[in-house]
């Protein structure tokens, strides 16, 4: 550890909290709902707007703007040597149904007001920094998530998604077209590049910041995920007439299903996350017997053996349970586990000690966009804590301060990454 003598000065950047934080709330209109929630679907309208109030604050700095084919969109600060790689900070604006104020938006804001910082405190840096906020992290409307950065990435191709329907029957492909289509005016930029590194600030999700009286997450990696669509194909029959003994009932065996499941997935040591978390059943009615059942899965685990091994017993498993109905399973989603360069986590622990912060190294439950850039650059995380640990609800929250110390964080972090 350098003496306090032979540390280099910090820069002097100033973190605006009030106007971060307006900010913030500005976003958090579009799309609210009771609880100071959110609900801002990936391509939707509400969507669009955020990222027209994104563009005008990215404007307002003089921040040239583009978009590629996958929607991701980018503000670019230029740097004083436009041959190096630039960095690259961002994350998400979409958010999940019943969703927080801070999940993803928070960290393409803290990139934003990072960027403000620097260039108002007259800091030229030799690599450009990129803003970026990614196309459909959540998965929510159309599933799986993070389609901007595994097609950004390369981990799929860009079209792979194009025929996925949301409720409503509309297809990815043509809301992914009608959202370039309003922002013809923006400019197009082929898809993927290689950042010299890639820093993702987002709030924690779990508890173990506030519990420990921390302010900074130096995010170490994240665990692996699997997402799977599972649909039950049976005949729908009369509930008054039909003996049980002739029923092809897709809800009795999508039950079967699951409960196999739970028992594939037990775990004494409950690192394992399994989850059901949506179902949908046709024709839906009380005195009917359905002929379809859809369920989801979502599994994570941070070992990549137990993640193919459990994960790759899945459509057996559901397989076997069935007694006279067909069942399909297909995977959706496979995220590997990650782990993140030493150098952005030095890098981000070094700026929070230097800001006189408390930091700790802790992994990621939740995935993120910047599980995907792992194989394309170094590439790290930031978090900052979470209200008694809960995300991906109304009751979402990190204080004001919180925020801007996140922001604090990351613009020494960029301006220590930009002069490498
Ligand atoms: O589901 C996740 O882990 C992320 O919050 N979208
Ligand atoms: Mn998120
Ligand atoms: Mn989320």
């Amino acid at each position: 550890m350098p003496s306090a003598a032979t540390q280099a000065p910090v820069p002097a950047v100033h973190v605006d909290e009030a106007r971060h934080w307006d900010r913030l709330m500005q976003m958090a209109r579009l799309g609210a709902i009771p609880g100071e929630g959110v609900n801002r679907a990936a391509l939707s309208d509400l969507d669009h707007q955020a990222r027209r109030l994104l563009l005008s604050w990215g404007a307002e700095l003089g921040l040239a703007s583009s978009v590629d084919a996958l929607g991701n969109l980018f503000l670019r600060h230029e740097g004083t040597d436009p041959t190096l790689a630039p960095l690259l900070a961002g994350s998400h604006m979409d958010s999940q149904p019943k969703g927080g104020r801070f999940d993803g938006i928070w960290g393409v804001l803290a990139a934003l007001d990072a960027v403000q910082a620097i260039r108002k405190a007259g800091l030229a840096t030799r690599r450009a920094i990129e803003i970026v906020a990614w196309t459909n992290e959540e998965g929510g409307r159309f599933a799986p998530g993070c389609m901007g950065s595994m097609a950004f990435s390369g981990h799929s191709p860009p079209n792979t998604w194009d025929d996925t329907r949301d409720r409503e029957g509309l297809r990815f492909g043509d809301e992914l077209a009608r959202l370039l289509a309003a922002e013809s005016d923006i400019p197009r930029r082929k898809l993927g590049f290689t950042p010299f590194a890639y820093i993702e600030p987002h709030i924690e999700q779990g508890p173990l910041l506030e519990a420990g009286g921390l302010d900074i997450g130096v995010v170490t990696g994240i665990q692996g995920s699997r997402w799977f669509l599972v649909e039950i194909a049976g005949k729908t029959d009369h509930a008054g007439t039909a003996p049980l003994s002739l029923r092809q009932d897709a809800v009795q065996d999508m039950l079967r299903a699951i409960t196999a499941l739970n028992a594939l997935m037990a775990d004494p040591t409950d690192v394992l996350r399994f989850t059901v978390g949506r179902i949908e059943v046709e024709p839906n009615s009380s005195n009917t017997v359905a002929d379809l059942a859809r369920f989801s899965i979502d599994f994570r685990h941070p070992d990549a053996a137990i993640l193919t091994e459990r994960g790759d017993a899945i459509p057996a498993t559901i397989q076997s349970a069935m007694t006279t109905c067909r069942a399909t399973v297909r995977e959706t989603f496979h995220a590997l586990p990650a782990r993140f360069d030493p150098m952005v986590q030095d890098a981000v622990e070094a700026a929070a000690l230097d800001l006189g912060l408390k930091p700790r190294r802790l992994p990621s439950g939740a995935f993120h966009d910047a599980q995907f850039l792992v194989p394309v650059c170094p590439s790290g995380m930031i978090f900052i804590p979470s209200r008694n640990g809960i995300s991906h609800h109304p009751a979402e929250y990190s204080s004001p301060t919180q925020v801007a110390n996140g922001t604090r964080v990351l613009a020494l972090t960029l301006l220590r990454l930009a002069s490498m």
